[in-house]
C-alpha cells in the first residue's frame, strides 16, 4: 500500500477548540462536515487535488458531541473522489446521527444508489470549483439528477460567486432541491449591497427550490476572526429565508490558509447572524431535519 503524506502546506484541524458559550438548540444537526479516510482504511483518491491529514469519524463524533450537535450531515470531500467508502462507513457508525451527501458518476446503478440510500445518504454533491476538481459537463450533472430524483435526493452544489450568472439557468433548471455551499463564496469585501451578492439573493427569491448554507465565514472572512464581516452576509440571507437555511461546521476544514478556525467560536457565530431563538431552531433543528431526517 502506497502511503499518503499530507501536502506539507496542509493546516491540521483544531484538536482542543474552545467549549461554545452558545447553547445550541435540542436536537442541532452541524450540516456540513466531511470525514478524511483515516488513509490507512480509506485511501484518498488518485485524482483529489490536495492530501490532507487525517480526520475520521472518531474525531468527527467527539467534536459533535463536545459543541452540543445532536446530528451530522457528512458531505463528501473531493479528496476521495467518487469513492464514497470513508463517507459510507460514518453514517452508518453513527446510525441514525448522520445522514450523507455522496459523490457519483454518470454510470452509478439503480442498485448503488439504492444501496448509499440504505446507508442514510440523501444528496449528491456537484462541484464546480476549478481547484478542488475537474470540471464535469453539465449534461453529466443533469444525468445524474434525473437518477437520484426516485429517491428523493437533493443536489448540494459548490462553487465561486464569479461563476454564478453562468450557473444560474443550470440551478434554476435542476430538478431536486439544490443547496448551494457557503452562500455562493460572496467576495465580502464587496459588501452585502454588491450586485453580485444581490443577484444570489434574487435567485434564491426567484427560486424556491433553492437553500443556502449559511456556513464558512473562516473560509469568506477577508478581516479573520471573529469574523465580523462575514455578518451581514448569513443574516441577509437567514433573515429573507429562515426556512431554506443550513449551518454546519465545515470541520475539517480543508484547504485553509489563513488560520485553523477555533469550532467552538465558530458556534459563537451562529447566534450573531440568527439572532431569535426562532432562527435558531429553524437553521439548526427544523430545516435540516426536514431534508435530511423526513425518513
Ligand atoms: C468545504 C470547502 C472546500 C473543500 C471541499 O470537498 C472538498 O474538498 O469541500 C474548499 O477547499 O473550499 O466545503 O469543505
Amino acid at each position: 500500500m502506497t502511503i499518503q503524506t499530507m501536502d506539507p502546506d496542509w493546516l491540521v484541524f483544531d484538536p482542543q477548540p474552545s467549549r461554545p458559550a452558545f447553547r445550541l438548540p435540542p436536537g442541532a444537526v452541524d450540516a456540513h462536515c466531511h470525514v478524511f479516510g483515516p488513509a490507512a482504511e480509506f485511501p484518498f483518491a488518485p485524482e483529489r487535488k490536495y492530501t490532507p491529514c487525517d480526520a475520521g469519524k472518531d474525531d468527527l463524533f467527539r467534536l459533535r458531541d463536545f459543541l452540543g450537535f445532536e446530528r451530522n450531515v457528512i458531505v463528501q470531500a473531493t479528496c476521495h473522489g467518487r469513492d464514497n467508502r470513508a463517507l459510507v462507513d460514518a453514517c452508518r457508525a453513527a446510525g441514525d446521527k448522520a445522514r450523507g451527501i455522496a459523490t457519483v458518476g454518470p454510470d452509478v446503478s439503480r442498485d448503488e444508489l439504492a444501496e448509499l440510500d440504505a446507508a442514510g445518504i440523501r444528496g449528491v454533491r456537484f462541484n464546480f470549483v476549478r481547484r478542488l476538481v475537474d470540471a464535469t459537463p453539465k449534461s453529466v450533472f443533469l444525468g445524474i439528477a434525473e437518477k437520484i430524483r426516485e429517491f428523493d435526493w437533493h443536489v448540494v452544489v459548490y462553487f465561486e460567486a464569479a461563476d454564478l450568472a453562468e450557473l444560474r439557468p443550470f440551478l434554476r433548471g435542476l430538478p431536486t432541491i439544490v443547496v448551494v455551499d457557503h452562500m455562493g463564496r460572496p467576495d465580502v469585501a464587496k459588501g452585502v449591497d454588491h450586485s453580485d451578492f444581490q443577484a444570489f439573493l434574487d435567485l434564491m427569491g426567484e427560486t424556491p427550490t433553492i437553500w443556502s448554507k449559511v456556513t464558512c465565514p473562516e473560509r469568506l472572512s477577508v478581516q479573520g476572526p471573529p469574523y465580523d464581516d462575514v455578518v451581514p452576509f448569513c443574516a441577509a440571507i437567514t433573515e429573507r429565508f429562515p426556512d431554506r437555511v443550513l449551518w454546519g461546521t465545515d470541520w475539517p476544514h480543508p484547504n485553509m490558509t489563513t488560520h485553523m478556525p477555533d469550532d467552538g467560536a465558530l458556534v459563537d457565530f451562529i447566534p450573531r447572524f440568527a439572532t431569535t431563538p426562532d432562527l435558531q431552531r429553524k437553521l439548526l433543528v427544523d430545516n435540516p431535519m426536514r431534508l435530511y431526517w423526513a425518513r
